[in-house]
């Protein structure tokens, strides 16, 4: 079966990187989750993404913080598509994870996402757009998902300007 496989480097993380599975679970989109760590359980980690290409992990979602080289260890042992998500939280608040997971050298690409509950929506998102390419269901879900955020928009004015009018 085909799915989106979801490493975290933490349980720390979870709090946030449910908003990736909550969009996964809304558009039925099958994934799995795991917490597994590049300095903790770097074995683990090899020892899971291989597998999880073996069982049909079409790309991997990685969410980690501070020091955060989780995607970048994950890219370095699959040519599947990888997603960082760089966790906020720590001194520098994310800005140490976004710069770790988005500096990658040439030809080892992380698809990095913005830091933190913005970034995990999207990697969800990414992560689908992805599979649409060759899922013509879910190419057409997303399409219905981008006409009512754009209603929503206009439906968001219509409140604001009656109650600026009041
Ligand atoms: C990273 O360090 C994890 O991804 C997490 O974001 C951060 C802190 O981890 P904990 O100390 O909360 O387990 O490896």
């Amino acid at each position: 079966m085909e799915f989106v496989a979801i490493v975290i480097g933490s349980k720390s993380d979870y709090a946030v990187m449910k908003e990736c599975v909550s969009v996964l679970e809304k558009f039925d989109v099958p994934y799995e989750i795991i917490i597994s760590s590049a300095h903790r359980s770097p074995e683990r980690t090899k020892k899971y993404v291989l597998e999880a290409e073996h069982r049909g992990a079409q790309l991997f979602v990685a969410a980690a913080g501070m020091a955060a080289h989780l995607a970048g260890a994950i890219s370095a042992i699959t040519t599947k598509p990888v997603i960082g998500v760089p966790m906020n939280g720590g001194v520098l608040d994310g800005l140490d994870a976004l710069l770790s997971t988005v500096q990658m050298p040439s030809g080892m690409p992380v698809g990095t996402m913005a830091i933190g509950k913005s970034g995990a929506i999207n990697s969800a998102y990414i992560a689908m757009q992805i599979l649409a390419l060759k899922d013509k269901e879910l190419a057409e879900k997303l399409k219905e998902d981008r006409i009512m955020k754009s209603k929503n928009v206009e439906l968001d004015s219509i409140e604001i300007e009656k109650i600026l009018l009041q």
